[in-house]
């Protein structure tokens, strides 16, 4: 086994996989950027590195600067988490191409492969998994799309053969839409993946997303561990997920796990990896493979009790995995509550400050806390909002639920918005609870007074997000005639809490904008007098810059495409002017709160 594995990644992942090397007898070395100087993840560790400032591109995806520190470390192997580094090919081969340190995950070449869709699909199809219906070669015009129409019918996807997750997707609802929804997907392949190929699909209406674990080690043994259901989903983003699926019999969960190995098996992939399905009207098909740990191991470790990151440590130390497929067991039900910083009462903003004045997490029999905090931390807004995972489990769905509420409710957390509240409401929703919501739910039914009546109900005094109204909250404990009460007050009109001054990004209120009498600073860019700077929300790449030097903006114009939390964001002009300065390029990393384009 190793001596040290370095981990590079930050927050709650990183302390996972630290647990796991400290059951195994492993030190632990962190990695932190300027902005995580203080993070819960840098006091697990047994050491801790700097690699650079809070930007992530000069930090955490610094490939050079990570492998360094575990060269000066001395850690013989590294463990990506998920997300950063995890499915870079390129940096992957760097590690496995190092003398003296081993990579902790499949390798580039498995990674390249199953990323590379139409590839992934002959595989699965020639494994006789079912996929879906549509083409396992490149599409190359609309006519092909018209063609597979007439055989499939409308809708038809058209995906990009680097998409996955949240990204590259097209849906064709008619002919006539056909020409514009190819161009464009090649136009955002090109973008976004530096590959403009794409193939075509059966839309699927209304599908449930599933997605089934897998381990595979170097002598050619592949486990699945078992099916989660991810389909509460907002904008590609999961909310919560939980094992097993309430929408699947036992028949087809069998066959979902069995062609999920059977499909892993017939590639030379190895260490944990994740297939994800579709499933609607009792029919199942292979969508993608996932070649990383994901968020949401953890529901399949609470339901097997096989710790999932200590066999890819293992795996990667030469291993043979120690169980049959006969020995995996689930057991009960499991849920994963992502709690993520922000107000999900307005779009689920991300917040844009908070320290945890409180944070009293919960416990008891049944309840999993994955977190990095502790009371006083402050909130680091430079990268993913998800700041714990709650992780419940009970004999069986309805105690699941039951357990849930007792440990959301026991939650508390004070001076940084998150979407607990929105939690509370999904354990109460009739569909949720039903096991009926579909991955359409969150986007297209769920009704959103709502979560607003949520997060007035069980919203706790949370950081104000730049566009609230000028309220400040106090709570007090008091007692009268001998019993406790906890009272929230709201002071109206009391004196507005300052926020920094951070320009006019899309969607962040023109209150922050920076117009102004005289010349302002943004972000240590000069503002001309009545001008405006355009800043992004939350950390990402810059897809396509949309504006030149001079050009004329009116108010909503799209000045760029920011690709984000796995989804692309316009970035708009709140008030329009002449472009003075542009700031960025396709292609390029941004952090919250970084200026774009300033308007004149
Ligand atoms: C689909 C689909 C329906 N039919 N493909 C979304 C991102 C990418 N991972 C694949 N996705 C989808 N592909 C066909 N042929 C619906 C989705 C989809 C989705 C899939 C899983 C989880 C959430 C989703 C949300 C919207 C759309």
């Amino acid at each position: 086994m190793f001596d040290k594995v370095l981990v590079a990644n930050r927050g709650e992942i990183a302390v996972r996989v630290m647990r796991a090397c400290e059951d195994l007898g492993v030190s632990t070395v962190a990695v932190y950027s300027e902005a995580d100087k203080h993070g819960g993840h840098v006091r697990h560790a047994d050491e801790a590195y700097n690699v650079g400032p809070a930007r992530a591109a000069d930090s955490y995806l610094d490939h050079d600067a990570v492998i360094e520190a575990a060269e000066k470390a001395g850690a013989d192997a590294i463990h990506p988490g998920y997300g950063f580094l995890a499915e870079n090919a390129t940096f992957a081969e760097k590690v496995e191409n190092h003398d003296n340190i081993t990579w902790v995950g499949p390798t580039a070449n498995a990674m390249e492969q199953l990323g590379e869709k139409t590839k992934a699909r002959r595989v699965m199809q020639d494994a006789g998994v079912p996929i879906v219906p549509g083409t396992t070669d490149p599409a190359e015009n609309a006519e092909a799309v018209m063609e597979f129409a007439e055989e499939y019918g409308y809708p038809v996807a058209i995906k990009a053969e680097g998409g996955g997750g949240g990204r590259g997707m097209k849906v064709v609802e008619s002919e006539d839409e056909a020409e514009e929804q190819f161009e464009s997907a090649k136009r955002e392949g090109e973008a976004y993946f530096d590959n403009d190929s794409v193939y075509l699909e059966r839309y699927l209406e209304n599908p449930r997303h599933i997605e089934v674990q897998i381990l595979a080690d170097q002598q050619g043994n592949v486990r699945h561990l078992g099916e989660r259901d991810c389909s509460l989903q907002r904008r590609h983003q999961k909310v919560i997920e939980e094992g097993p699926s309430p929408a699947l019999s036992q028949d087809l969960r069998e066959q979902i796990g069995e062609a999920a190995r059977r499909g892993v098996e017939a590639t030379d992939y190895v260490n944990a990896g994740t297939v994800e399905f579709l499933v609607e009207d009792g029919e199942f098909f292979f969508l993608e493979v996932n070649t990383r740990i994901q968020v949401e191991h953890t529901v399949t470790e609470e339901l097997t009790g096989i710790d999932i990151v200590k066999w890819q440590l293992r795996i990667a130390d030469g291993e043979e995995l120690s169980f049959s497929q006969e020995d995996v067991e689930l057991e009960g039900h499991a849920m994963e509550f992502r709690i993520n910083a922000e107000n999900a009462a307005k779009e689920f903003q991300p917040a844009n400050e908070g320290s945890l004045d409180v944070y009293d997490a919960p416990g008891g029999i049944g309840v999993r806390m994955d977190d990095a905090l502790r009371q006083g931390d402050d909130l680091v807004t430079n990268y993913d909002s998800m700041i714990a995972k709650l992780i419940v489990h009970g004999a069986d769905r309805e105690e699941c639920i039951a357990r849930s509420q007792r440990a959301l409710a026991e939650y508390d957390i004070e001076g940084v918005v998150t979407i607990i509240p929105f939690h509370r409401l999904m354990l109460e929703d009739d569909r949720f609870v039903a096991g009926e919501h579909t991955t359409k739910y969150l986007d297209n039914e769920l009704d959103h007074d709502r979560v607003a009546d949520a997060q007035e109900k069980w919203g706790t005094g949370d950081a104000s997000t730049a566009e609230d109204e000028d309220v400040t909250e106090r709570e007090f404990t008091v007692e009268v005639n001998g019993k406790r009460f906890d009272v929230n007050l709201e002071e109206r009109g009391a004196p507005a809490i300052p926020t920094p001054n951070t320009g006019g990004g899309a969607s962040r209120p023109s209150r922050a904008g920076t117009s102004g009498s005289d010349e302002t600073e943004a972000e240590g860019v000069e503002v001309p007098e009545g001008g405006e700077s355009i800043t992004v929300e939350m950390q990402g790449t810059i897809l396509s810059v949309n504006v030149d030097v001079g050009d004329e903006v009116a108010p909503g114009d799209v000045v760029c495409v920011l690709e984000a939390m796995k989804m692309e964001n316009d970035i708009e002009a709140e008030r329009g002017g002449t472009v003075s300065q542009l700031l960025v390029e396709e292609g390029e990393s941004v952090d919250m709160g970084d200026v774009i384009v300033v308007l004149e």
